[in-house]
């Protein structure tokens, strides 16, 4: 069934429900001068490269692999298309390591033809930190699907990771492996209903009028929360105490500290938006929500060609009820142009799904650890973590 995941630190299908296995590693660090040194064979043609995203014609070529081979939805009229610059701000948090971002090229014409990449996070299982990479946009040409290159490139980012003594990882797919952490639903907020329409990215359901569409998603002109504005760098210290907070409720969840929430959360136009509420009396920093761009090719349409998505990211609320805090979230996306507002039913999501308008969309989201087995899945409710 799964030749090449039966041989990794991976909880297996068939101990699903054993609840004599431990929790924990799966298997033990070696030491580093154990680790393979040399990196893993590729097919003759091919060759690795370590891709510097400091350098715009390689971050161009990261881009132009993925903007054509990443992900798609099941009916193939939709493609991921991460933009240049979020493709620098997911792959240069603290502490990165060029060394694990990983592309293959053809040895001839030195073509980028398949990527992987890792980036280091503290991540808290139950009451245990572990120092873990999160492994995401592996893309492999689709010319050369199905020829087994994926597992090489899998071992050979593990091996990166193990010379810098990481021994486990994160990950999401599309895709169900063994084993999930947590299986979670994507929600989508309609904000143009018209264009969503005309693309196939939804459809008029019994007895809807695009009249009734557009009034049904209709949002106030502005927000409605007092003392909402844009989150600003004197906002990071309080800001990570908000987040340190929240995190530590959900059973799997990364752990942030200044530089990190400095990172991840200061606002990039078209990668990163985020909004704090100051008390308007004590000026203190009650509440922020955050949502990161995300725009998807439209494939063979003839109007359009992007579809503008934002994507909920982390979010606190102490004071401002999380559903009005998240519609005001909605507002600024819409004035923003986005066509639609998606998220997870993870965290504290869920009740603010249904409230808020959101349906339910046709993917799923698999949450993955390798190397570190828990007891049971996680309910998505558990979950404290956002890939991009
Ligand atoms: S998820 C996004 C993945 N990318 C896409 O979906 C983009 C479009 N698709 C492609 O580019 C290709 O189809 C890919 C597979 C590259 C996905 N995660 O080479 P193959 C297994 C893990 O013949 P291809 C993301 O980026 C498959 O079950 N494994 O197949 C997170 C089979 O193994 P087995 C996957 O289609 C990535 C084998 O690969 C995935 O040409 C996390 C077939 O290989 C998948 N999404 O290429 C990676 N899809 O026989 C794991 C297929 O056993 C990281 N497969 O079933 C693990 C942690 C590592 C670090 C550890 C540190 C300590
Ligand atoms: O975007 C997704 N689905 C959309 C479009 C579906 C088009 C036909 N397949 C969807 N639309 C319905 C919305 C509708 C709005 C009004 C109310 C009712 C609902 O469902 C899906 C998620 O649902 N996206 C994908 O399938 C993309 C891949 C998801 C896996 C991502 C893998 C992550 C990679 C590693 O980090």
């Amino acid at each position: 069934q799964h030749k090449f995941w039966e041989t990794q630190p991976v909880g297996q299908f068939k101990d699903v429900g054993n609840s004599s296995l431990p929790e924990g590693p799966i298997e033990q660090p070696t030491l580093l001068s154990e680790v393979k040194q040399e990196p893993y064979n590729l097919p003759n043609l091919y060759e690795w490269t370590v891709c510097d995203m400091d350098s715009d014609d390689v971050c161009n070529e990261v881009y132009v692999l993925l903007t054509n081979n990443y992900v798609e939805d099941d009916d193939n009229l939709f493609r991921f298309n991460y933009s240049k610059e979020f493709l620098r701000w997911g792959l240069r948090p603290p502490g990165y390591f060029r060394s694990w971002h990983i592309g293959v090229r053809v040895k001839a014409s030195k073509k980028l033809v398949a990527f992987i990449t890792g980036v280091p996070v503290k991540m808290r299982v139950r009451d245990e930190v572990v120092q873990m990479a999160e492994v995401n946009f592996l893309c492999v040409h689709k010319k050369l699907r199905s020829k087994r290159l994926a597992p090489v490139m899998i071992k050979e980012i593990t091996r990166r990771i193990h010379l810098e003594n990481i021994w486990q990882a994160a990950y999401t797919a599309g895709v169900l492996l063994p084993t999930p952490l947590a299986t979670c639903q994507y929600w989508h907020r309609t904000l143009n209903p018209k264009k969503l329409i005309d693309v196939g990215f939804s459809r008029l359901g019994d007895r809807m009028t695009m009249s009734r569409a557009i009034k049904l998603y209709k949002l106030p002109s502005s927000t409605v929360t007092p003392g909402l504005r844009k989150m600003e760098a004197r906002d990071v210290p309080a800001v990570t105490r908000l987040l340190r907070d929240y995190l530590s409720r959900f059973v799997v969840a990364p752990t942030f500290d200044d530089a990190e929430v400095e990172h991840w959360l200061l606002p990039q136009e078209n990668v990163i938006e985020s909004y704090v509420v100051e008390c308007l009396e004590t000026r203190e920093i009650t509440d922020f929500f955050s949502f990161y761009t995300l725009p998807s090719s439209i494939l063979n349409n003839p109007n359009y060609s992007t579809l503008k998505a934002a994507y909920t990211f982390y979010n606190v609320s102490t004071s401002t009820p999380l559903v009005q805090l998240t519609q005001d979230a909605l507002i600024i996306a819409k004035q923003k142009d986005f066509d639609v507002f998606n998220a997870l039913d993870i965290m504290e999501n869920e009740p603010f799904l249904k409230e808020l308008k959101f349906g339910r969309g046709d993917g799923q989201l698999y949450y993955y650890l390798y190397n570190y087995r828990l007891r049971d899945a996680l309910r998505p409710s558990e979950l404290g973590l956002v890939m991009l």
